[in-house]
């Protein structure tokens, strides 16, 4: 597809799981994740981002943290600057402490989100003209308006949607670029998304939602067919990835780098 009016991503960060990741979060009920498994599909995962130019920084893994992998939570970057979270889950605050340092080696301008604002950056999207934010489990109105505020300042403006549900927002919900949505769930009557021309995953493939579009290409999970072939009409190339292991922590594609 052409590629005009997309964003270019240039670089992404991802981090290795640790030993301890198996003790992460979940209320997905889909057993224990192997962790050399999870390791595997992690590399393939970093393949992924480098066969759509993506220049990929891997940290090392950080055993204090099993939920570290998904690192998508901790910052939200953007074109103008990066906003460190304040994760909402009490096992996961400490995860933005190391974090930071790596960050500034490419933001000059970082702010945070403070207390008592809680925020995952999962409850973040990104559209060509607004930064949707999910109130859930993670993320409170405080942090919400913190972020909104923060934001204007930078000329950039932001939209609260309430979630009854889905741990994140984008656990549902995925911009592809030209006014284009992926969305499942309880976010296919979204209001606020209407706008978009939508392209609405069943509920027995609601996991390939969580998906995202890297410089024209979408990778999304695999194992999900009729979700691949409703975004390739939309007009997009695909690659799939296998992230079973991370699905067992209700983690997804989205969720496991940040991408600039
Ligand atoms: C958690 O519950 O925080 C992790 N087990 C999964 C985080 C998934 N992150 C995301 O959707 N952005």
């Amino acid at each position: 597809m052409i590629n005009t009016h997309l964003y270019q991503f240039s670089k992404a960060i991802v981090k290795t799981p640790c030993r301890n990741f198996i003790n992460g979060l979940t209320t997905a009920g889909l057993g224990l994740p192997d962790y050399y498994l999870a390791g595997e599909q992690h590399n393939g995962y970093i393949k992924a981002l480098e066969g759509c130019d993506l220049d990929v920084t891997v940290l090392e893994a950080d055993e204090n943290y099993p939920d570290s992998v998904f690192i998508e939570d901790t910052a939200l970057l953007t074109p103008h600057c990066a906003i460190i979270m304040r994760p909402g889950a009490p096992s996961r605050k400490g995860e933005v402490d190391t974090i930071l340092p790596v960050i500034r080696k490419y933001f000059e301008r970082i702010e945070a989100i403070r207390s008592p604002g809680t925020m995952d950056a999962g409850d973040i999207l990104r559209t060509d003209d607004c930064y949707f934010i999910g109130l859930s489990s993670r993320t409170n109105i405080d942090g919400a308006q913190q972020l909104i505020d923060i934001i204007n300042t930078y000329g950039l403006s932001g939209d609260i949607v309430p979630l009854k549900k889905m741990l994140h927002l984008k656990s549902g919900a995925a911009y592809l670029g030209h006014d284009t949505m992926v969305v499942t769930g309880e976010l296919t009557n979204q209001p606020a998304f209407q706008r978009f021309n939508l392209v609405k995953i069943a509920d027995r493939e609601s996991y390939a939602a969580n998906s995202i579009q890297i410089n024209g290409t979408v990778i999304l999970p695999d194992g999900y067919p009729k979700a691949r072939r409703a975004i390739e009409k939309a007009g997009f190339n695909t690659i799939a990835v296998d992230v079973s292991e991370f699905q067992k922590l209700d983690g997804g594609i989205s969720c496991l780098s940040l991408r600039f």
